[in-house]
């Protein structure tokens, strides 16, 4: 990993020499990759692409489920492929964008350490460290921010317009709009890129046609949403896909009063859930972290933080046993134990 301090034209040079002359370059994106994954990894293979005239394969495990992040495939032509039409053996070169090894949302195997790790997550996972190039930068609001410092450091002229679109669209979901985890740093990204965007193309992405299934799962959300105080915890079930969740702890986070959200459900026999807080120094992250001790894995930052738990046997009864496990610990985690749940 990077000593702090390092420059943005210093870690270029490393990324280059990295990267050049080898042949086989695989970017990989979290799993169920969100708007801040899939953006960096299309910036960081523009970047190749243009200085070291490498070519690269993004690739990503799980689906890309939300409507707005489909949007922003189709309309931005992103050139991404499943996991299941990518061999990961026979890349030299492994990049890991917006996610760590180790950290229980890549499709990366275990045994294999990347070369390449570019990310904002806390915590900073062990094997992190012994990656050659690692850049973690915990106290940015996007992974997106990096790429865009990388890209303005790269020099290079005429920037794609479809990838600044794509950064900037990271960058803003990530941070809800510049309003939760961010510096100057995003600010800083943000002008660089603005100039650069497709902006009737970016609102077509964030306001996507929704199908009538996603509508019921609003209602869903909001019928089966309890109360404890000032906590809101939802499960969604049916889910349509893993990423609903995010969508979904940050529509209840906006209910008056409330200081926290939790929702939860169950995918392809696991159980997702994202947690929500409108408290700066809340440590969402760390919140999520207790929840799993033991039985998954999660990360975040301090207002979002999201995790999963395999349920090995996929069977409902230890989905729900998981399900109510992770809320037990999650008021317990907010200090709202023995408070009566009551419905929205
Ligand atoms: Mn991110």
């Amino acid at each position: 990993m990077f000593p702090e301090g390092l420059s943005n034209q210093v870690k270029l040079e490393k990324l280059y020499e990295l990267v050049s002359r080898k042949r086989k370059i695989l970017i990989l994106t979290h799993n169920n990759p969100d708007p801040d994954s899939l953006a960096s990894a299309c910036a960081l293979k523009y970047i190749l692409r243009i200085r070291c005239h490498v070519d690269s394969i993004i690739s990503y495990g799980g689906i890309v489920g939300r409507a707005e992040n489909r949007a922003m495939v189709k309309r931005l032509r992103l050139d991404i492929k499943p996991i299941s039409d990518v061999t990961i053996k026979n890349f030299s070169v492994i990049a890991l964008v917006d996610c760590q090894p180790g950290a229980g949302n890549t499709i990366l195997p275990k045994s294999i350490l990347p070369t390449i790790v570019i990310d904002h997550h806390r915590p900073i996972r062990a094997k992190s460290k012994k990656v050659p190039f690692a850049d973690i930068r915990t106290d940015y609001g996007s992974t997106s921010t990096i790429l865009t410092e990388y890209l303005k450091e790269s020099g290079i002229p005429n920037i794609n317009r479809n990838v600044a679109t794509a950064l900037l669209y990271g960058i803003k979901s990530d941070t809800r709009d510049l309003g939760r985890g961010t510096g100057s740093k995003d600010m800083d990204a943000v002008l660089y890129l603005y100039p650069r965007v497709r902006f009737k193309i970016l609102s077509k992405i964030e306001n996507p046609d929704l199908p009538r299934s996603h509508f019921k799962i609003f209602e869903k959300t909001i019928r089966s949403a309890m109360i404890y105080r000032d906590v809101v915890i939802s499960i969604v079930d049916p889910l349509d896909t893993p990423d609903t969740l995010a969508e979904m702890a940050d529509l209840l986070i906006r209910l008056e009063g409330v200081k926290w959200s939790l929702c939860l459900g169950v995918y392809d026999g696991n159980v997702y859930f994202s947690v929500r807080t409108t408290l700066m120094k809340n440590g969402a992250d760390r919140i999520v972290q207790n929840m799993v001790k033991r039985i998954g894995s999660a990360g975040g930052h301090d207002m979002i933080a999201a995790g999963k738990i395999e349920c090995d046997l996929v069977s409902k009864n230890d989905c729900d046993g998981a399900i109510q496990t992770l809320i037990a610990r999650f008021l317990k985690g907010v200090k709202r134990t023995g408070v009566e749940g009551k419905p929205l």
